[in-house]
């Protein structure tokens, strides 16, 4: 539909931004820290940054604060380290770890900044891995006595929060994405397993903050796109409704209403992954409702009906660890109408006005986005970053929000990833995403000085307008 006149922004829009502790932080060793998956991760490509020091926001916390607040930014979204706060994921906690959140935290509401925390991203700790991780249903316990004392300390100064980021992307490319473990090449059946005890644990999670905290507000945080099918053949279409079942749905209806969305679980069944439920898991599931719907948006996908053979499969360009595509499922598709950023990932700005309209009409949960952004080798030349292919991505995405808006989505937030930049997930400091650059690079951490980019300076005009004013 266009209109001839668009719906403004309201006027309290949580304009924000995005990091995630491991990626931003550093200091991985210090104040009592303990090791999560990740900083035992043993396969990193050669070359590629580790998460030891990433920004140094640990250390510098305060002032990048300050810059988030010159940015305008109404709210932050970011992470919580467990191994901060538990270093081996249960037992002691660790008083420093409480008081970095607190001071980071104050920082924030000194300035006028709605922190928005997630629980967990992808950071789970060493020791609940050695014993299985997510394996062992000890985890869901340990996931919710950690979410417990995040709610008794921080109650009182934070009303968004976040459960699990990306746990279908976990399900999913947990391997590329670094979040297996020691565990490393689990079989479908554990993962799909693995999957449902987090399903446990978040709904445990959403229970206990309703229940301590009646003032908050708790949600999921997957990554969700729209699903395409590659033409208006009718096999292309079952094939999309199948995968968005499966990579999306599941997903949010079990967070939603308790219960496996049908297809995903048609699908579970009939290749034997269909994970056990014990007594007492289905009440769990159905006893919990977010308040709101999180989702990461990056790019569409495209998909075609199975022909049943390796063609099905695809690799996305210029990264050979995300596999797309399953045999007897759905054949991956290059979406010819969409151009590529320098990874390979697909551009689709109005891609996100679709997937907003499709979770309004399914869940009629107001919506956030907590990741939407672009990666890039930025280049510092003089002092300056000129990144306008990113102002250009993050403006044409805004107008699809806007968009959305006035199709009748409720949506109170959008948080770019990233306020600053910081390490990707595998793809290490050169893929940037940050309105604020940070002077490294994968080998040389120089002075890890902080430089505004153009993206900041237009940011911070969109923020003030109110979103009015996106040239
Ligand atoms: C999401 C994650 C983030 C993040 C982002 C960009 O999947 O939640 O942690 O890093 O994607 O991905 P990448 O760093 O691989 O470019």
């Amino acid at each position: 539909m266009k209109y001839q006149n668009a719906v403004s922004f309201p006027g309290d829009f949580l304009w924000g931004a995005s990091t995630s502790a491991y990626q931003v932080e550093g200091a991985s060793k210090e104040d009592g820290k303990g090791p999560s998956v990740i900083d035992i991760l043993e396969h990193r490509p050669p070359g590629i940054a580790d998460f030891s020091v990433a920004s140094d926001h640990y250390h510098r916390f305060r002032e990048d604060v300050a810059l988030f607040a010159e940015l305008g930014l109404r709210a932050y979204r970011f992470s919580i380290a467990w191994t901060r706060i538990l270093p081996s994921g249960e037992g002691e906690v660790n008083r420093a770890g409480i008081a970095f959140y607190h001071e980071l935290i104050d920082e924030l509401a000194a300035v006028g900044i709605e922190p928005i925390v997630t629980l967990y991203h992808f950071d789970l700790p060493a020791a609940l891995d050695e014993r299985g991780g997510w394996s062992d249903r000890r985890t869901i316990d340990a996931f919710e006595r950690y979410a417990r004392i995040l709610f008794d300390e921080f109650g009182g100064k934070v009303r968004y929060w976040l459960t699990i980021n990306e746990q279908n992307m976990m399900v999913l490319h947990g391997k590329a994405i670094g979040t297996t473990g020691r565990s490393g090449d689990t079989d479908q059946k554990t993962i799909y397993q693995q999957n449902h005890h987090m399903f446990l644990a978040q709904a445990r999670a959403m229970a206990s903050c309703h229940e301590m905290l009646p003032e908050a507000k708790i949600g999921p945080a997957p990554n969700i796109v729209s699903v395409y099918p590659a033409t208006s053949a009718p096999g292309d279409v079952v094939a999309a409704d199948d995968w968005d079942a499966i990579r999306n749905l599941m997903y949010l209806d079990v967070a939603v209403r308790g219960a496996y969305h049908p297809l995903a679980w048609a699908y579970l069944s009939e290749r034997g992954l269909e994970p056990r439920f014990e007594d007492g898991d289905d009440e769990t599931l159905r006893g919990a409702r977010p308040d709101f719907i999180a989702f990461n948006y990056y790019s569409t996908q495209t998909v075609g009906e199975s022909r049943g053979d390796l063609s099905d499969i695809q690799t996305r360009g210029g990264d050979q660890q995300i596999v797309r595509g399953e045999v007897g499922l759905y054949r991956a598709v290059k979406n010819e109408h969409l151009p590529t950023n320098a990874f390979g990932w697909e551009i689709d700005p109005v891609g996100l006005r679709t997937t907003m309209r499709r979770l309004w009409d399914r869940y009629r949960l107001p919506l956030i986005i907590t990741e939407n952004g672009l990666g890039a080798f930025d280049e510092l030349v003089d002092g300056r970053v000129h990144d306008d292919y990113r102002i250009d991505y993050l403006r044409r995405h805004i107008e699809q929000i806007q968009l959305a808006i006035s199709d009748g989505v409720d949506v109170f937030g959008y948080c770019p990833w990233t306020a600053i930049d910081l390490v990707s997930t595998h793809q290490g400091i050169r893929k940037r995403y940050g309105f604020v650059y940070v002077d490294r690079d994968e080998g040389d951490l120089k002075e890890l000085a902080r430089i505004r980019k153009d993206s900041f300076h237009w940011y911070r005009g969109v923020i003030a307008g109110n979103g009015v004013d996106l040239c």
